[in-house]
Protein backbone atom coordinates (compact mmCIF):
# COMPACT_ATOMS: atom_id res chain seq x y z
CA UNK A 1 0.00 0.00 0.00
CA UNK A 2 1.19 3.54 -0.79
CA UNK A 3 0.04 6.53 1.37
CA UNK A 4 0.70 9.89 0.11
CA UNK A 5 0.83 12.39 2.60
CA UNK A 6 0.22 16.34 2.08
CA UNK A 7 1.30 18.54 5.06
CA UNK A 8 2.90 21.28 6.69
CA UNK A 9 3.11 22.77 9.89
CA UNK A 10 3.33 21.38 13.57
CA UNK A 11 0.29 19.72 13.44
CA UNK A 12 1.10 17.82 9.92
CA UNK A 13 4.68 16.71 11.35
CA UNK A 14 2.82 15.15 14.73
CA UNK A 15 0.43 13.45 12.27
CA UNK A 16 3.08 11.97 10.21
CA UNK A 17 4.19 10.09 13.33
CA UNK A 18 0.82 8.18 13.42
CA UNK A 19 1.14 7.94 9.48
CA UNK A 20 4.45 6.36 10.11
CA UNK A 21 2.84 3.69 12.83
CA UNK A 22 0.22 2.67 10.83
CA UNK A 23 2.49 1.73 7.97
CA UNK A 24 4.94 0.22 9.86
CA UNK A 25 1.96 -2.15 10.97
CA UNK A 26 0.69 -3.14 8.04
CA UNK A 27 4.12 -2.90 5.70
CA UNK A 28 2.94 0.49 3.53
CA UNK A 29 5.28 2.97 2.10
CA UNK A 30 4.73 6.95 3.21
CA UNK A 31 5.48 10.20 0.71
CA UNK A 32 5.05 13.02 2.27
CA UNK A 33 4.60 16.50 0.12
CA UNK A 34 5.39 19.36 2.49
CA UNK A 35 4.30 23.01 1.96
CA UNK A 36 7.46 25.31 1.57
CA UNK A 37 5.66 28.50 1.94
CA UNK A 38 6.64 29.19 5.21
CA UNK A 39 10.70 29.20 3.99
CA UNK A 40 12.82 32.00 4.51
CA UNK A 41 16.14 33.56 3.91
CA UNK A 42 17.65 34.48 7.00
CA UNK A 43 21.15 35.60 7.83
CA UNK A 44 21.91 34.19 4.30
CA UNK A 45 20.38 30.94 5.40
CA UNK A 46 17.65 28.92 3.77
CA UNK A 47 15.23 27.70 6.77
CA UNK A 48 12.64 25.22 5.71
CA UNK A 49 10.44 25.29 8.65
CA UNK A 50 7.70 22.78 7.59
CA UNK A 51 10.23 20.62 5.75
CA UNK A 52 12.47 20.53 9.13
CA UNK A 53 9.39 20.09 11.60
CA UNK A 54 8.52 16.97 9.91
CA UNK A 55 12.22 15.74 9.87
CA UNK A 56 13.22 17.13 13.65
CA UNK A 57 9.41 15.56 14.77
CA UNK A 58 10.30 12.02 12.98
CA UNK A 59 13.66 11.77 13.81
CA UNK A 60 13.21 12.18 17.04
CA UNK A 61 15.18 15.64 17.47
CA UNK A 62 11.99 18.19 17.59
CA UNK A 63 11.72 19.93 21.01
CA UNK A 64 8.37 18.56 22.30
CA UNK A 65 7.15 22.00 23.95
CA UNK A 66 7.78 24.42 21.04
CA UNK A 67 6.51 21.73 18.62
CA UNK A 68 9.38 23.56 16.02
CA UNK A 69 13.74 23.56 16.11
CA UNK A 70 15.45 20.70 17.97
CA UNK A 71 15.09 19.75 22.55
CA UNK A 72 17.96 20.94 24.52
CA UNK A 73 18.44 23.74 22.02
CA UNK A 74 21.25 26.57 22.95
CA UNK A 75 20.81 30.31 21.85
CA UNK A 76 24.35 31.57 21.40
CA UNK A 77 24.16 32.65 18.01
CA UNK A 78 20.82 34.44 18.43
CA UNK A 79 22.33 36.12 21.33
CA UNK A 80 25.65 37.17 19.58
CA UNK A 81 23.71 38.59 16.45
CA UNK A 82 21.15 40.82 18.64
CA UNK A 83 24.68 41.72 20.07
CA UNK A 84 25.09 43.38 16.66
CA UNK A 85 21.74 44.36 16.58
CA UNK A 86 21.01 42.17 13.61
CA UNK A 87 17.82 42.20 12.38
CA UNK A 88 15.37 40.24 12.61
CA UNK A 89 15.34 40.00 16.37
CA UNK A 90 11.37 38.19 16.54
CA UNK A 91 13.20 35.01 14.86
CA UNK A 92 15.37 32.95 16.38
CA UNK A 93 17.75 30.35 14.98
CA UNK A 94 18.74 27.68 17.87
CA UNK A 95 22.07 27.01 17.56
CA UNK A 96 22.15 23.06 16.42
CA UNK A 97 18.79 24.38 14.29
CA UNK A 98 21.61 26.73 12.69
CA UNK A 99 23.57 23.51 11.61
CA UNK A 100 20.82 22.17 9.67
CA UNK A 101 20.71 25.40 7.67
CA UNK A 102 24.10 25.73 7.00
CA UNK A 103 24.37 22.10 5.36
CA UNK A 104 21.12 23.14 3.56
CA UNK A 105 22.40 26.37 2.34
CA UNK A 106 25.85 24.97 0.78
CA UNK A 107 24.33 22.75 -1.06
CA UNK A 108 21.38 24.98 -2.58
CA UNK A 109 24.28 27.17 -3.02
CA UNK A 110 26.08 24.50 -4.76
CA UNK A 111 23.15 23.64 -7.50
CA UNK A 112 21.46 20.44 -5.39
CA UNK A 113 17.68 21.29 -5.91
CA UNK A 114 15.80 21.43 -2.18
CA UNK A 115 14.46 17.55 -2.96
CA UNK A 116 17.94 16.41 -3.21
CA UNK A 117 19.21 18.60 -0.48
CA UNK A 118 16.28 17.09 1.33
CA UNK A 119 16.77 13.58 0.92
CA UNK A 120 20.63 14.06 1.99
CA UNK A 121 19.41 15.56 5.29
CA UNK A 122 16.76 12.94 6.10
CA UNK A 123 19.73 10.69 5.64
CA UNK A 124 20.80 11.95 9.12
CA UNK A 125 17.28 11.56 10.65
CA UNK A 126 15.85 8.51 9.42
CA UNK A 127 12.43 10.00 9.53
CA UNK A 128 10.73 6.60 8.08
CA UNK A 129 8.55 8.22 5.26
CA UNK A 130 9.96 9.69 2.31
CA UNK A 131 9.72 13.43 2.16
CA UNK A 132 9.58 15.56 -0.37
CA UNK A 133 9.28 19.48 -0.87
CA UNK A 134 5.85 20.68 -2.69
CA UNK A 135 8.50 22.22 -5.09
CA UNK A 136 11.78 22.74 -5.49
CA UNK A 137 11.30 26.47 -6.81
CA UNK A 138 10.94 29.74 -4.60
CA UNK A 139 7.19 29.78 -3.14
CA UNK A 140 6.96 31.83 -0.29
CA UNK A 141 3.35 32.40 1.64
CA UNK A 142 3.23 36.56 2.00
CA UNK A 143 0.80 38.51 3.26
CA UNK A 144 -0.86 41.35 2.23
CA UNK A 145 -1.97 43.62 5.64
CA UNK A 146 -2.30 47.17 7.23
CA UNK A 147 0.70 48.47 8.40
CA UNK A 148 2.16 51.68 9.42
CA UNK A 149 -0.77 53.67 7.74
CA UNK A 150 -0.78 51.94 4.35
CA UNK A 151 -1.06 47.96 2.62
CA UNK A 152 2.14 46.56 2.45
CA UNK A 153 2.77 42.49 1.64
CA UNK A 154 4.92 41.03 4.54
CA UNK A 155 6.17 37.69 4.47
CA UNK A 156 4.31 34.84 6.43
CA UNK A 157 6.75 34.65 9.14
CA UNK A 158 6.75 38.20 10.01
CA UNK A 159 2.75 38.07 10.10
CA UNK A 160 3.28 35.11 12.29
CA UNK A 161 6.04 35.04 14.49
CA UNK A 162 5.90 38.69 15.07
CA UNK A 163 2.34 40.04 14.73
CA UNK A 164 0.81 36.46 15.76
CA UNK A 165 -2.01 37.44 12.81
CA UNK A 166 -3.06 39.83 15.17
CA UNK A 167 -3.13 42.91 12.37
CA UNK A 168 -6.01 43.96 10.08
CA UNK A 169 -5.35 41.43 6.84
CA UNK A 170 -6.17 41.54 3.92
CA UNK A 171 -5.09 38.25 1.68
CA UNK A 172 -2.47 35.49 1.52
CA UNK A 173 -0.27 35.13 -1.51
CA UNK A 174 1.69 32.33 -2.98
CA UNK A 175 4.67 34.13 -4.31
CA UNK A 176 6.06 32.31 -7.16
CA UNK A 177 3.29 29.62 -7.39
CA UNK A 178 2.41 30.20 -11.16
CA UNK A 179 5.81 29.51 -12.44
CA UNK A 180 6.29 26.70 -9.81
CA UNK A 181 6.80 22.58 -10.99
CA UNK A 182 6.14 19.70 -8.66
CA UNK A 183 9.31 18.63 -6.99
CA UNK A 184 10.41 15.40 -9.07
CA UNK A 185 8.57 12.59 -7.32
CA UNK A 186 5.72 14.39 -6.35
CA UNK A 187 3.21 13.49 -9.24
CA UNK A 188 4.51 10.24 -10.19
CA UNK A 189 3.71 9.87 -5.71
CA UNK A 190 0.65 11.15 -6.08
CA UNK A 191 -0.38 9.10 -9.49
CA UNK A 192 0.80 5.40 -7.56
CA UNK A 193 -0.66 6.12 -4.48
CA UNK A 194 -3.64 3.71 -3.16
CA UNK A 195 -4.51 7.21 -0.95
CA UNK A 196 -3.90 10.43 -0.49
CA UNK A 197 -4.69 11.94 3.22
CA UNK A 198 -4.48 16.13 3.54
CA UNK A 199 -2.96 16.29 7.22
CA UNK A 200 -4.84 18.35 10.03
CA UNK A 201 -2.85 21.48 8.87
CA UNK A 202 -4.12 24.74 8.55
CA UNK A 203 -5.72 24.54 5.19
CA UNK A 204 -4.60 28.03 4.55
CA UNK A 205 -1.20 28.82 4.96
CA UNK A 206 0.14 24.68 4.83
CA UNK A 207 -2.10 22.98 2.54
CA UNK A 208 -3.13 25.60 -0.08
CA UNK A 209 0.50 26.67 -0.76
CA UNK A 210 0.98 23.08 -1.71
CA UNK A 211 -2.04 22.71 -3.65
CA UNK A 212 -0.69 26.01 -5.55
CA UNK A 213 2.02 24.45 -7.31
CA UNK A 214 0.38 23.98 -10.88
CA UNK A 215 -0.57 20.39 -11.72
CA UNK A 216 -0.50 19.67 -7.98
CA UNK A 217 -4.20 20.03 -7.28
CA UNK A 218 -5.06 18.35 -10.35
CA UNK A 219 -2.93 15.14 -9.74
CA UNK A 220 -4.82 14.69 -6.46
CA UNK A 221 -8.16 15.82 -7.59
CA UNK A 222 -8.22 14.13 -10.81
CA UNK A 223 -5.59 11.34 -9.77
CA UNK A 224 -6.73 7.26 -9.42
CA UNK A 225 -6.53 7.53 -5.54
CA UNK A 226 -9.26 8.25 -2.81
CA UNK A 227 -8.63 11.75 -0.91
CA UNK A 228 -9.34 11.81 2.98
CA UNK A 229 -9.13 14.84 4.84
CA UNK A 230 -8.27 15.08 8.78
CA UNK A 231 -10.20 18.12 10.20
CA UNK A 232 -7.50 20.68 11.97
CA UNK A 233 -10.47 22.45 14.06
CA UNK A 234 -11.78 20.78 17.08
CA UNK A 235 -15.46 21.99 18.19
CA UNK A 236 -14.91 25.09 16.59
CA UNK A 237 -11.23 26.14 17.63
CA UNK A 238 -8.15 25.09 15.60
CA UNK A 239 -5.90 21.97 17.79
CA UNK A 240 -3.03 24.79 17.75
CA UNK A 241 -1.44 27.40 16.14
CA UNK A 242 -3.65 30.19 13.94
CA UNK A 243 -6.38 28.48 11.65
CA UNK A 244 -9.31 30.59 13.14
CA UNK A 245 -6.98 34.12 12.31
CA UNK A 246 -6.47 32.62 8.94
CA UNK A 247 -9.92 31.02 7.89
CA UNK A 248 -11.18 34.63 8.88
CA UNK A 249 -9.73 36.10 6.29
CA UNK A 250 -10.76 34.27 3.59
CA UNK A 251 -14.15 34.34 5.38
CA UNK A 252 -14.57 30.79 5.59
CA UNK A 253 -16.34 29.74 8.78
CA UNK A 254 -13.54 27.76 11.80
CA UNK A 255 -15.28 24.92 12.12
CA UNK A 256 -14.80 21.35 10.76
CA UNK A 257 -17.69 21.66 7.99
CA UNK A 258 -16.16 25.03 7.01
CA UNK A 259 -12.86 23.61 6.06
CA UNK A 260 -14.74 20.55 4.69
CA UNK A 261 -16.36 22.60 2.48
CA UNK A 262 -13.04 24.48 1.46
CA UNK A 263 -11.59 21.64 0.45
CA UNK A 264 -14.79 20.79 -1.71
CA UNK A 265 -15.83 17.49 -3.05
CA UNK A 266 -14.35 15.56 -5.86
CA UNK A 267 -17.34 15.17 -7.46
CA UNK A 268 -17.99 18.93 -7.02
CA UNK A 269 -14.62 19.95 -8.92
CA UNK A 270 -12.93 19.99 -4.85
CA UNK A 271 -10.69 17.40 -3.87
CA UNK A 272 -12.51 15.98 -1.12
CA UNK A 273 -13.59 11.57 -0.67
CA UNK A 274 -13.59 11.53 2.72
CA UNK A 275 -13.75 13.70 5.67
CA UNK A 276 -12.40 12.55 9.37
CA UNK A 277 -13.82 14.87 11.89
CA UNK A 278 -13.59 15.10 15.50
CA UNK A 279 -16.08 13.42 17.63
CA UNK A 280 -17.24 16.72 18.93
CA UNK A 281 -17.77 17.80 15.03
CA UNK A 282 -20.48 14.45 14.19
CA UNK A 283 -23.24 15.52 12.26
CA UNK A 284 -20.68 17.93 10.20
CA UNK A 285 -21.81 18.33 6.56
CA UNK A 286 -19.73 18.65 3.49
CA UNK A 287 -21.69 17.97 -0.05
CA UNK A 288 -20.81 15.08 -1.81
CA UNK A 289 -18.17 14.27 0.89
CA UNK A 290 -18.11 11.08 2.80
CA UNK A 291 -18.14 12.42 6.84
CA UNK A 292 -17.09 10.47 9.51
CA UNK A 293 -16.28 11.19 13.26
CA UNK A 294 -13.34 9.61 15.48
CA UNK A 295 -11.20 10.60 18.36
CA UNK A 296 -8.87 13.50 16.82
CA UNK A 297 -6.50 14.48 19.49
CA UNK A 298 -2.87 13.56 18.67
CA UNK A 299 -1.95 12.74 22.46
CA UNK A 300 0.42 9.99 21.60
CA UNK A 301 1.60 7.82 18.51
CA UNK A 302 -1.40 5.28 19.17
CA UNK A 303 -3.92 7.56 19.58
CA UNK A 304 -2.37 9.08 16.47
CA UNK A 305 -2.60 5.72 14.24
CA UNK A 306 -5.75 5.12 15.31
CA UNK A 307 -6.85 8.39 13.58
CA UNK A 308 -5.08 7.38 10.48
CA UNK A 309 -6.79 4.15 9.99
CA UNK A 310 -9.96 5.62 10.95
CA UNK A 311 -8.87 8.05 7.82
CA UNK A 312 -8.29 5.14 5.95
CA UNK A 313 -11.26 2.97 6.34
CA UNK A 314 -13.32 6.10 4.93
CA UNK A 315 -11.69 4.95 1.39
N1 LIG B 1 8.26 30.26 15.71
C1 LIG B 1 8.18 31.26 16.60
O1 LIG B 1 7.11 31.49 17.15
N2 LIG B 1 9.28 32.04 16.90
C2 LIG B 1 10.49 31.82 16.34
O2 LIG B 1 11.45 32.53 16.63
C3 LIG B 1 10.61 30.72 15.42
C4 LIG B 1 11.82 30.39 14.83
C5 LIG B 1 11.89 29.25 14.00
C6 LIG B 1 13.12 28.85 13.47
C7 LIG B 1 13.20 27.73 12.67
C8 LIG B 1 12.05 27.00 12.39
O3 LIG B 1 12.13 25.89 11.62
C9 LIG B 1 10.83 27.38 12.89
C10 LIG B 1 10.72 28.50 13.70
N3 LIG B 1 9.50 28.90 14.25
C11 LIG B 1 9.43 29.95 15.12
C12 LIG B 1 8.26 28.17 13.91
C13 LIG B 1 7.62 28.66 12.59
O4 LIG B 1 7.48 30.03 12.56
C14 LIG B 1 6.17 28.26 12.39
O5 LIG B 1 5.58 27.63 13.46
C15 LIG B 1 5.96 27.45 11.16
O6 LIG B 1 6.50 28.05 10.02
C16 LIG B 1 4.48 27.17 10.92
O7 LIG B 1 4.45 25.89 10.55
Amino acid sequence: MRIVVLTGGIGGARFLVGVRAYAREVGAEVTAVVNVGDDLLLHGLKVCPDLDSVMYTLGGGADPERGWGRVGESWTVKQELAAYGAQPTWFGLGDKDIATHLVRTTMVNAGYPLHAVTEALADRWQPGVRLLPATDDRLETHVVVELDGGQRAIHFQEWWVRHRGDVPTHRFVFVGAETARPAPGVAEAIAGADVVLVAPSNPVVSIAPVLAVPGLREAVADGPAPVVGVSPIIGGAPVRGMADRCLAVLGVECSAAGVGRLYGGRPAGGLLDGWLVAEEDAGSVVPEVTVRAAPLRMTDEAATAAMVRAALELT
